[in-house]
């Protein structure tokens, strides 16, 4: 039986540039063109975009030209014989987002957000995808007392409803994050995101796009949070990167950190038979700032290679050893099967 082949994404963020809360930027912007560019040279098919990536300074445009630039944007990618991934409302970047955008105190504020939310949906459609990521940035607080974590999650369902009241087609994949930038985000894991969706107006529509990074830093393992979306049917995307610890998002390559919890993700992608459900696999990786601008695509490069690596670590596991181990309640020598598979032994 033929085997699907995996299809790769990348964000345009994902060629930065450069800068920490300590920096300014150390390399120039990536024009958009030479982000599209890079992304077909290192054979990535998917384009995950932001809604001001797919059609800049939006606030500023009335919608008919919002779902024009979003059409002509659709003309640019399929040229290159790119497909756009997903469209996720950049909230967090915007004056009225400073507090969150769908449970920001001020009542403008999150009308703001549903409104923004919906002009994404209609640019996802011009783009020929049906799936938003909803990373909710800033729905969380710096001060605990500042926001009731009843009516927070109320007002983020609110929003979960209302787009999917945009297009009936409209579907949603919740990327959730403990924190950064806040210090307690109010949809934090996995679990959390699948359970806002049960309770939506159509759960059917709503699923989860899986960060390695942002399962480390909420202290979970990534593999156990993707095999429980797989179950539920619900894993419609992921951001392989990895983390060191509990530190700030480091966006670390695709096993940098942690190439055995990188196997294990792959493991449970494979089992899964992730690539022939059509989802890509995505990278939400950074350059590091000591990078120069001429080599800053080489994080990209390494993550996948080291996925497809893995893939075949996957593929060629000693099954039959292993269940012999497992059969046996020896964890030990099972242990010891796993490390010497990864080390080529
Ligand atoms: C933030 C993060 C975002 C989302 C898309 O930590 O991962 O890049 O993936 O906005
Ligand atoms: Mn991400």
């Amino acid at each position: 039986m033929a085997v699907t082949p995996y299809r790769f994404s990348v964000g345009p963020w994902n060629l930065g540039r450069g800068a920490d809360p300590f920096g300014p930027p150390v390399r120039p912007q990536v024009a958009f063109a030479d982000v599209l560019k890079a992304a077909v040279k290192l054979g990535f098919e998917g384009i995950q975009l932001h809604d001001d990536d797919a059609v800049p300074d939006l606030e500023k445009l009335t919608h008919s030209q919002i779902v024009r630039e979003a059409e002509a944007m659709r003309g640019t990618l399929s040229d290159l014989g790119l497909t756009a991934e997903f469209v996720a409302p950049r909230l967090w970047e915007h004056e009225s987002g400073v507090d969150g955008g769908y449970t920001a105190n001020d009542p403008a504020a999150r009308k703001w957000a549903i409104e923004r939310s919906k002009r994404a949906v209609d640019i996802a459609q011009a783009l020929g995808t049906d799936l938003i990521v909803m990373w909710p940035a800033r729905e969380g607080t710096n001060v605990r007392e500042s926001k009731n974590p009843v009516e927070a999650s109320g007002q983020i369902l609110e929003a979960i409803n209302a787009i999917l009241g945009a297009h009936p087609k409209a579907r949603i994949a919740i990327e959730p994050k403990p924190n950064e930038p806040v210090d307690h985000a109010f949809v934090p894991t996995i679990g959390h995101a699948l359970a806002l969706g049960a309770r939506c107006a159509d759960p059917s529509r709503v699923g989860v796009l899986i960060e390695s990074a942002h399962a480390i830093l909420a202290g979970l393992d990534p593999s156990d949070e993707m095999g429980f979306a797989v179950a539920a049917g619900k894993l419609w995307g992921v951001h392989l990167n990895d983390q060191n610890g509990l530190k700030f998002d480091q966006d670390k390559v695709f096993g940098a950190a942690n190439l055995r919890g990188a196997f294990d993700q792959v493991r449970v992608l494979e089992a899964a038979n992730y690539a022939a459900t059509g989802c890509f696999i995505g990278f939400d990786v950074k350059a590091q700032r000591t990078q120069s601008a001429d080599a800053a695509t080489a994080h990209l490069a390494t993550s996948k290679a080291v996925f497809l690596r893995l893939v075949e670590k996957v593929r060629s596991f000693p099954h039959t050893a292993a269940q012999q181990c497992i059969k046996a309640r020896d964890y030990e020598a099972l242990e010891r099967l796993v490390l010497e598979h990864l080390l080529g032994g």
